[in-house]
């Protein structure tokens, strides 16, 4: 009798233990799925359910809430964005094949405004949104429209590919990245005034002359437009000088080339946190950026 009642909560136990394990096993996939900028190719999903009516409600809500965009026609700027894209081979999109599309979108981006980022995809938003102070390519209609969003057409067919994309290190000129890249280089090109970039200390290279920002936006900030580039490279670990790291002189040299001023400064991590949790609204102060 007391053998199996040992036995009974021995049993119990292991399936306690064991139904732990898989709920674990199962919080791990799903967190790494939904990881934005996964560098997982994802061959098996196509493009978002949805997709059309998730881009024109985006679009219409955008220039709902910003007046001065009232003069863009999303019907005719979802027609410019599938032009780009279907009918052509999901490996050979080329950059230039959204050039109408990105002049089907009006808007300007006032000086002084535009936040760059790289490896900091999360913080820089959060830092935009609470603070309302910058813009970042994401916080524009045409990166608002598309944040999150895969897309693919294929050759021979006017339809959208709900079955297979390209992940985005599968072909180097899949129909999203080189719109990403398309809608960067466009949104550096704008950039005029101060600008700030936010890179990540807490890795080997905050700049990475491979990313959209060290191969894309550098190459199109115009110095004749650029008054200032401010470097800020935010890190969790107090007293790590990143700007003093290899891959800052890179960018260090890269920028004096091409006749742009700029600085650098580490910045701690907790304290933009602390400004995004409480924010100065359309006011950058709460960090000490200087
Ligand atoms: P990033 P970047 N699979 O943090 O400098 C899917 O490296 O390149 O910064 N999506 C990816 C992948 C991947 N393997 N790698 C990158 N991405 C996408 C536009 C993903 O959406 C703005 F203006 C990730 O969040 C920034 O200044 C994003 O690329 C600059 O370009 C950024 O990757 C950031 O591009």
């Amino acid at each position: 009798m007391t053998c199996r009642k040992f036995y009974v909560s021995r049993c119990r136990l292991f399936s306690i233990f064991g139904s732990i394990l898989i709920l674990v096993i199962l919080v791990v996939i799903v967190s790494m799925s939904v990881q934005h900028g996964d560098n997982t190719p994802t061959t098996t999903k196509g493009t978002t359910t949805n997709l059309k009516t998730i881009v024109i409600e985006r679009c219409r809500d955008y220039i709902r809430t910003v007046p001065q965009m009232s003069s863009n026609n999303c019907d005719a700027i979802w027609e410019a964005f599938q032009n780009s894209f279907l009918g052509k081979d999901p490996c050979n999109v080329k950059v230039e094949d959204y050039d109408l599309f990105i002049t089907t979108v009006q808007q300007d981006i006032p000086c002084n405004k535009s936040l760059f980022w790289s490896k900091t995809s999360q913080i820089a938003h959060d830092f935009a949104k609470a603070t309302k102070c910058l813009m970042t390519l994401e916080d524009t209609l045409l990166g608002y429209m598309m944040d999150g969003l895969k897309w693919c057409g294929q050759q021979h067919s006017k339809e959208l590919n709900y079955t297979s994309c390209p992940g985005w290190i599968e072909c180097e000129f899949n129909p999203v990245r080189s719109f990403w890249r398309r809608a960067s280089a466009h949104f550096a090109e704008l950039a005029c005034g101060n600008v700030l970039v936010m890179l990540n200390g807490s890795i080997d290279t905050p700049f990475n002359k491979q990313s959209i920002f060290g191969s894309v936006e550098i190459k199109r900030f115009d110095s004749e437009k650029i008054n200032y580039i401010s470097i800020r490279v935010i890190d969790s670990l107090q007293d790590r000088v990143s700007c003093n790291s290899m891959s800052l002189e890179d960018l260090g040299k890269i920028l004096k080339n091409a006749s742009l001023n700029f600085d650098c400064k580490d910045i701690d991590k907790s304290e933009v946190e602390r400004c995004i949790n409480d924010p100065i609204p359309y006011s950058c102060d709460c960090v000490n950026w200087k």
